[in-house]
């Protein structure tokens, strides 16, 4: 394989589409070597029929607003790999959703649930449906509208959506309810993320944020370090943010900033219940702004304009968007004194703040091990739901631990530097993309 000939094609058929042909050559980078080493997976062009999605769906979602207005916007599934399972994956609701975007999500979605152990292949969909200063009642319309064109590509054994950015419980029971009104099929199992009540796992809404800390955990004893007294920075204050905040609480770090895209709230004497609790409610408010956390909190300080990473931390979490962390923003946070940079998001951060990272020698792991945690609690909420039974908090955390842990030692496993230390890139990759290929080619030419 020659990473630059193969990315110089898809350029050519995909222009323009920058986070995708960012993902793509992040994984050809780190997968080479192993790659060529595997006469057979050249011979089946694995790498060829991998980098393209299976199909898109692409449809026009129209709906009403409260003004009684028309409004028209475009929906997405990505349906991009099945080697292993079911297309499974989120829906992201967000202004700046297209083609690339859903694209460069269902490529890593495809590696980050081969890692999961699970089988589950890949898949991602959304709109450009924005979510900001909606009411209940329009968001409610909007993914009544959307399911009207989704439902009949997706199913328990075919396809199954959960939540991303801007795609949370409120917004997974009504598409759950009008799938189930079109469909006329009432297995609980078609979309996860789904209330407790109506086949929900417990730890769902935790589980991104939750085994992300605990994949921090197995990073840092792996180096001889701990999370305890560590000051930690995180982006966001969605569903994800609020689980990796409550985890590194409990586990003795002091998150000391949180953002958004308005600015930063600095918070110095870290997290409490009633400031966990208040996260959920910022998200619920659909207003998408963090400033009103340092209005009810005294002891936190809001700077309007500035990132999580300009304040001075030992561990920064990116848990918002992708490339949210930049070059300059990695030299920023080596500056004053970072030893370790966690994904949460996806693709959190540019290849040029990796590449900071890793010069400095500082620990760095990407997205794909870090937040998979949460595809795959719903992997064990579907695993319940076909099963027709709910299992305790406990037992899904048990479960959850096991996976997180073994994702670790998968990147321990390939992707050991010479000096012993971990290239935690290269190993979720390479892991990653053995098991998809591997499946590929038993699976024959199709
Ligand atoms: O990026 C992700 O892994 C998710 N948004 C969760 C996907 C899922 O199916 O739970």
């Amino acid at each position: 394989m020659e990473v630059n000939k193969i990315m110089a094609d898809l350029e050519r058929k995909h222009p323009g589409e920058n986070e995708y042909l960012q993902a793509v050559r992040e994984v050809l980078e780190s997968i080479e070597e192993v790659y060529n080493q595997h006469p057979e997976y050249e011979k089946a062009k694995i790498v060829e029929r991998m980098v393209e999605p299976d199909r898109i769906f692409t449809f026009r979602v129209t709906w009403v607003d409260d003004q009684g207005e028309v409004q028209t916007n475009l929906g997405y599934r990505v349906q991009f790999n099945s080697a292993i399972g079911p297309y499974k994956g989120g829906l992201r609701f967000h202004k700046a959703v297209n083609p690339s975007m859903l694209k460069f999500l269902g490529f890593e979605q495809t590696f980050k649930n081969a890692l999961t152990t699970l089988p589950m292949g890949g898949g991602k969909g959304g709109s450009d449906f924005d979510p900001v200063g909606k009411s209940n009642a329009e968001i409610m319309r909007f993914c009544q509208a959307f399911m009207t064109e989704l439902w009949q590509n997706i199913g328990v054994d075919t396809d199954v959506p959960a939540g991303d950015v801007g795609v949370g419980g409120r917004e997974i029971g009504f598409l759950n309810g009008m799938y189930q009104k079109l469909a006329r099929k009432y297995h609980t199992g078609v979309l996860t993320g789904k209330g407790m009540a109506w086949g929900g796992s417990i730890l769902r809404p935790e589980a991104t944020g939750f085994g992300a800390l605990y994949f921090v955990e197995h990073m840092l004893n792996k180096a001889g370090k701990s999370i305890k007294g560590a000051k930690i920075a995180i982006s966001g204050f969605g569903n994800v943010a609020w689980g990796a905040a409550t985890k590194a609480t409990e586990l003795g770090g002091h998150v000391i900033a949180l953002s958004g895209p308005d600015g930063v709230c600095l918070n110095p004497n870290g997290m409490t219940p009633e400031k966990l609790a208040y996260m959920l409610e910022l998200r619920a408010s659909n207003r998408n702004v963090v400033a009103p956390f340092a209005e009810k909190f005294p002891d936190a300080t809001f700077v309007p304009g500035k990132k999580a990473w300009s304040v001075p931390c030992d561990i920064a979490l990116p848990c918002a968007f992708q490339n949210e962390l930049n070059g300059d923003d990695a030299a920023e946070l080596l500056k004053n004194g970072t030893w370790c940079c966690a994904e949460v998001s996806n693709m959190g951060c540019t290849p040029e703040a990796i590449h900071t990272f890793q010069n400095a020698g500082i620990l760095f792991a990407p997205g794909k091990a870090v937040n998979a945690g949460g595809v795959a609690t719903s992997g064990l909420e579907m695993t319940q739901n076909c099963m027709h039974i709910s299992w305790s908090g406990a037992e899904v955390d048990d479960k959850l631990h096991f996976i997180m842990a073994n994702i670790h030692e998968a990147c321990v496993k390939y992707g050991q530097r010479p000096d012993g230390s971990i290239d935690y890139v290269k190993g979720a990759n390479i892991a990653g993309f053995m098991k998809v290929a591997q499946a590929m080619l038993e699976q024959g030419i199709i």
